[in-house]
């Protein structure tokens, strides 16, 4: 015989999927465990849904199609023997003189998908088979089953710390071998049976190797093991004969585990039914009053613009406006310097040893500081108001408690926001001293214009003094001709009149510059504000609404599908 058969069974209908809808179920009771409250998930309900997936198990979570059976005992007590009675095959190599079942074999009937459960089960690849359903008579009534040779305990004895849980946890039912000779053996007893005793209905107990004794001696040896069991609290376990030489009692146990195995079925099937029940009582938190459960079931976001809306309104509470006036008025203020008229500019130094000019510049820029610096009472105040907004208006209807949870989500980061929004006005405003190359172009033109006035007024005077007056002698004639004094004025009327002209023009220019850049910077902190409400305000919320498309994704998985 193969040792490996092929095995296509369908799934019964109604267990199908357990597995995943009590998944889907767990992920459904983690989401609402952190959303109870007045208007949260009920607590009740919570509940009930993590009793029912503690009754369920973590073994039914990996497969709900499987009946889990584990031949366990002492070394040479037949587990082997058994395993391969049972399955019809020699798969399991039977020790001679030594014990050789270091490993878990398994044996799987009909139903397919055991991978996963078998990976946990820890059973290696290369002794796993498979038994087509079919075969045989009551075969079909084994679909489903999963039978276990453990490695023999007292080889597993060094780490058998925690194994007795292990095997509870992984069989829906534990056969104990033991034989004859060793029946009572006290450490078998003590160790794993005595801790057992709280699970009696999953465990069984097989007095193997019936055939080396005569009936009286079956008699004593059973009548002897159950006082034993009873001492140790373990009153209904089940105490079959057997021989797995003779096959003795062989169909007994056959029939045993097919009890366990429908036993099984019937807590899937009403487990199952109940998961159904459980998950549809979470609808309410699923879907919006008033709202069809397909509308339920579609994509739940904020709407695209959101962002750049609550941009606007940051703009409107950080005074970008006015941020905007100062800069263009410190660039002003400051272009002066180099391309204003000389002449006019010397006036104002010697009036004022500190011109009203600087100051103000110093106190535009403690301004626009003192803007980016960070939170005040009044921007939060604006910030709230406008996050409200968003909550009421851009919130799309949730059901209970999402709509609440989004909505403080939303808000969850108001705290941070002027703070964020103060540094990103700090990083986006221009350097103070920043002074354009053409300014310093116009200067050196202004300061030439200077000269030719100043030069011109000088060679005036000097012909006033000696053309005119005739004073000195031996003045060359360049400063003696009266003549040029016509030339010479129209000179410095031109030079003082195109100085005028030139810090006129130049002071549009500036003022144009700084209106396109005051421009630029208003784009740019509307965009970083964008940013940060993207950040502070969105993605919060976007995460929220995330966790209920999770939830009714999860919900649609336990109820298998609304309705
Ligand atoms: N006479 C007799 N020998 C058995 C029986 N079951 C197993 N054996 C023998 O006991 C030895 C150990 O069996 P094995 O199945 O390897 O035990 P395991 O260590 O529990 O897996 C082998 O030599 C088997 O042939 C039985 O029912 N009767
Ligand atoms: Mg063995």
């Amino acid at each position: 015989m193969t040792a490996t058969l092929a095995t296509r069974v369908e799934p019964a209908a109604e267990r199908s999927g357990l597995s995943t809808r009590l998944t889907a179920l767990a992920r459904m009771v983690q989401i609402g465990a952190v959303r109870t409250g007045p208007d949260g998930f009920s607590e009740q309900l919570l509940a009930d849904a993590s009793g029912l997936l503690t009754r369920a198990g973590e073994r039914l979570m990996l497969s709900a199609d499987h009946t889990v059976v584990a031949l366990a005992g002492g070394t040479g007590s037949g587990k082997s023997s058994l395993f391969n009675q049972l399955a019809g095959a020699d798969f399991s190599t039977v020790g001679v003189t030594r014990p050789v079942t270091r490993e878990a074999h398994a044996c799987v009937w009909g139903v397919s998908g055991a991978g996963s459960l078998l990976e946990w089960l820890g059973v290696p690849r290369r002794y796993r088979y498979a038994r087509a359903s079919a075969l045989g008579r009551g075969e079909r009534s084994m679909n489903g089953l999963v039978l276990l040779d453990m490695p023999d305990h007292d080889s597993v004895v060094g780490h058998a710390t925690g194994l007795v849980d292990r095997l509870v946890g992984l069989s829906d039912l534990l056969v104990w071998v033991l034989d004859p000779q060793k029946y009572a053996d006290a450490a078998v007893h003590r160790r794993f049976l005595v801790p057992l005793a709280g699970h009696s209905e999953v465990i069984a107990v097989v007095l193997n190797q019936a055939d080396l004794l005569t009936a009286g001696q079956i008699d004593d040896c059973v009548q002897d093991l159950r006082r034993l069991l009873d001492s140790e609290g373990l009153h209904d376990v089940q105490v079959l004969v057997t021989s797995a030489t003779s096959g003795a009692g062989i169909e007994e146990l056959r029939m045993m585990l097919i009890e366990a195995v429908s036993a099984r079925r019937a807590a899937v099937t009403r487990i199952s039914a109940d998961v159904g029940k459980v998950a549809a009582r979470f609808e309410p938190y699923a879907v919006a009053d008033g709202q069809d459960a397909a509308d339920g079931s579609g994509t739940v976001s904020l709407p695209v613009g959101a962002a750049a809306e609550l941009a606007v309104a940051f703009a409107r509470a950080s005074g970008v406006a006015a941020i905007a006036d100062a800069l263009r008025s410190a660039r002003e203020l400051r272009a002066v310097d180099f391309i204003g008229w000389p002449v006019g500019w010397i006036a104002e130094r010697l009036r004022s040893r500190n011109p009203v000019r600087k100051v103000r510049l110093g106190r535009l820029w403690d301004e626009l500081r003192g803007l980016s610096a960070g939170p005040s009472g009044a921007q939060q105040a604006e910030i709230d108001i406008a996050l409200t907004r968003v909550a009421d208006e851009q919130v799309p209807p949730l059901p209970r408690p999402w709509s609440r949870t989004v909505r403080a989500a939303v808000r969850s980061r108001a705290g941070d926001i002027p703070a964020a929004l103060g540094a990103e006005i700090g990083a986006a405003l221009p350097k103070e001293s920043a002074v354009m190359r053409w300014w310093r172009a116009i200067g050196v033109l202004q300061g030439l214009l200077l000269g030719c006035t100043l030069i011109g007024l000088a060679w005036l005077v000097t012909l006033l003094v000696c053309g005119v007056f005739g004073v000195g002698s031996g003045v060359p004639r360049l400063f003696t001709n009266v003549w040029l004094m016509p030339w010479l004025g129209a000179v410095v009327l031109v030079a003082l009149t195109a100085g005028w002209q030139v810090a006129r023009t130049s002071t549009n220019a500036v003022r144009a510059a700084a209106e396109n850049e005051t421009g630029l910077l208003t784009d740019e902190i509307q965009q970083r504000m964008a940013a940060v409400a993207q950040q502070l305000v969105v993605a919060p919320a976007e995460v929220e609404l995330a966790e209920l498309e999770r939830f009714r994704t999860e919900m649609r998985a336990a109820t298998g599908g609304y309705g």
